[in-house]
């Protein structure tokens, strides 16, 4: 298990298997860590749990070999058998205190949060960091809730002392203003992996973030 926490930061790049099929899914990484994003989540909603781990096993040793973080999404299970960085668990995922019981204390656990009630109780259990979504519309996620634009995000991330990261429908268009709201990072699914090329894309969107936050 990972002792130190690195709460992601800048490119917050999730790997859905919507997208990638399963036997893609180490190649994708690895285009996506060459072009420098630090942060990898694996979201892998319709497979067998035997093929979630297995992804889950390989992301992780390709993030480790990048320095980067790697995070699961929704399975706390897989996270701790795959020695992951960390989880991300929905409003209708096991309790942070559990997840918490369940890893030691030592993993990041973030939290899909969608208005500030939500993302004030998330603070007050304990999370390490949340996600506040869909910012913009988004082809990848069928339930989303309707967009609830860069506004309603800047007061949230006033509102807690929570690493937030933005998420649905970002682009390298409008990364601007979303980093402007103040939102430490930003996750990118179809923006990343429907591009022609996943490393020149992914790095010019760390590019980019990195210009902005030395404007500050
Ligand atoms: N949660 C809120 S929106 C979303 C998730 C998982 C999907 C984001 O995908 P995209 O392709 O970056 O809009
Ligand atoms: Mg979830």
């Amino acid at each position: 298990m990972s002792t130190e926490k690195t709460v992601p930061a800048g490119l917050y790049a999730i790997i859905d298997t919507t997208y990638v099929a399963v036997d893609d899914i180490g190649e994708v990484a690895s285009k996506i860590l060459a072009g420098g994003c630090k942060t990898i989540q694996l979201r892998a909603k319709g497979l067998k749990a035997a093929d979630k781990l297995r992804a889950a096993r390989l992301l992780k040793v390709l993030a480790a070999k990048s320095g980067a973080t790697f995070i699961v999404n929704d399975r706390v299970d897989i996270a701790m058998l795959s020695n992951a960085d960390g989880v991300h668990v929905g409003q209708v995922d096991l309790p942070i205190k559990d997840v918490r019981e369940l890893l030691k204390g030592v993993q990041i656990i973030g939290l899909s949060t969608h208005n500030i009630d939500e993302a004030r109780e998330a603070q007050s259990l304990g999370a390490d960091y949340i996600a506040v979504g869909p910012i913009y519309r988004t082809q990848t996620k069928h339930d989303a809730e309707e967009p609830k634009g860069t506004e309603v995000l800047r007061e949230i991330v006033q509102s807690v002392n929570l690493p937030v990261v933005a998420i649905g429908g970002i682009t390298l268009d409008n990364v601007d203003e979303v980093l402007a709201t103040g939102a430490r990072a930003v996750a990118m699914i179809s923006e990343i992996l429907l591009s022609d090329d996943i490393t020149a894309e992914t790095a010019r969107i760390v590019e980019r973030i990195e210009q902005i936050a030395k404007k500050g």
